[in-house]
């Protein structure tokens, strides 16, 4: 299926968006990809469909999700890790595609940090008023390499805060194909996405789908 939206999606000039020592955004990298993006999705979703986990102290999340990879994100009452299992069937999460891979290691290298080596993407699914309160990504073994989150569909505010949840943050607007990358002195860095508006995308309807690759074990 020919999801583009562009007569020829080669067309689409990325650009590159400081935001500080070891972060950036490649705006429009993955929009020449979106159809394997979006068939990616489609096929691990109708296995391991998005649910709204727990957080460990018993609250529903707004955001829904899924995995592929060796492992995959979870949470419940005994707190937040990462699983090769899908605990709604005990199935191991799907494979990542070669296509979410290659992707994925591109972003990293053209934002300065080569050689990454995902093994866990974990696909959340944002409706109106979902929204991911400012955190650390701080679960996966290997703090060495970057994480690299992809944006589809309607946009978001992404929240960048500094090392404490305290901290002053910066927003910036992530729209259809902008890959944002964080590694080196901005790993640990606060982030979150702040409440999403009404909209709807031509493609994904009135969602957005986000990808963060990890290097988790
Ligand atoms: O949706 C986003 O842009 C960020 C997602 C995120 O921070 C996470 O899944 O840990
Ligand atoms: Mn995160």
């Amino acid at each position: 299926m020919n999801y583009s939206l562009f007569d020829d999606a080669s067309d689409v000039q990325p650009w590159t968006e400081a935001i500080c020592e070891g972060a950036l955004i490649l705006r429009h990298f993955s929009i020449p990809h979106e159809t394997a993006l979006l068939d990616g999705i489609q096929q691990i979703s109708s296995k391991h469909p998005f649910r709204h986990l727990r957080t460990p102290n018993g609250h529903r999340m707004s955001v829904a999700m899924t995995c592929c990879g060796e492992v995959g994100w979870v949470s419940d009452s005994e707190g937040y890790r990462y699983s090769a299992y899908d605990p709604e069937n005990g199935e191991h999460w799907p494979t990542m595609p070669d296509s979410f891979y290659s992707l994925a290691v591109q972003a990293a290298d053209e934002a300065g940090f080569p050689g990454f080596k995902p093994d866990s993407c974990l696909i959340n699914q944002y409706q109106e008023r979902s929204r991911l309160s400012l955190h650390q990504d701080k679960d996966e073994k290997n703090l060495g390499a970057p994480i690299v989150s992809f944006s589809l569909g309607i946009p978001a505010t992404f929240l960048f805060g500094g090392m404490q949840r305290t901290d002053p943050v910066q927003r910036y607007y992530l729209a259809h194909g902008d890959v944002v990358v964080w590694g080196g002195p901005a790993r640990l860095r606060y982030h979150g996405v702040a409440l999403i508006k009404e909209a709807a995308h031509p493609l994904l309807g009135p969602q957005r789908i986000n990808l963060t690759f990890r290097q988790a074990t």
